[in-house]
């Protein structure tokens, strides 16, 4: 649906067609955190680890809604994930190598599937690290 959308504006060419890309996957963004916060029951105290689930699946969605698909994280997409949300766990690994290690079925983006297999890895590594300390 997402791509029908954009191409449904290939009249407007360049500049205009790349703003309007972006204002309406700004709008998509805001609308998914409308969705997900109206749909969270009012009266629920979540617990610690619901919290840090919540977490991460926002997380997923703030890089996969740059391009407007919120189940697909593209190569770059997940370049600034790493970079901006998990630099002390991915230094040792570049951008291109996660995301070859990610893309299990190689259709060329990482869906939140996948991406659970970059937190376990990474929560593996950071609890190995907090017996060091
Ligand atoms: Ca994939």
């Amino acid at each position: 649906m997402v791509k029908s959308i954009t191409w449904g504006l290939s009249p407007v060419c360049g500049r205009a067609q790349s703003t309007i890309r972006k204002t309406y996957c700004a709008q998509l963004r805001i609308l998914y955190v409308v969705h997900f916060q109206v749909n969270k029951p009012l009266c629920t105290m979540l617990t610690e680890l619901e919290k840090a689930l919540d977490t991460i699946i926002d997380i997923y969605h703030k890089y996969s809604l740059i391009k407007g698909n919120p189940h697909a994280l593209y190569k770059d997409d997940l370049k600034k994930l790493l970079t901006n949300e998990c630099p002390q766990y991915t230094k040792k690994r570049n951008a291109d190598a996660w995301f070859r290690q990610l893309d299990i079925n190689e259709d060329g983006a990482v869906n939140f599937q996948e991406f659970l297999v970059f937190v376990v890895k990474v929560a593996l590594k950071a609890h190995e690290e907090s017996h060091k300390h």
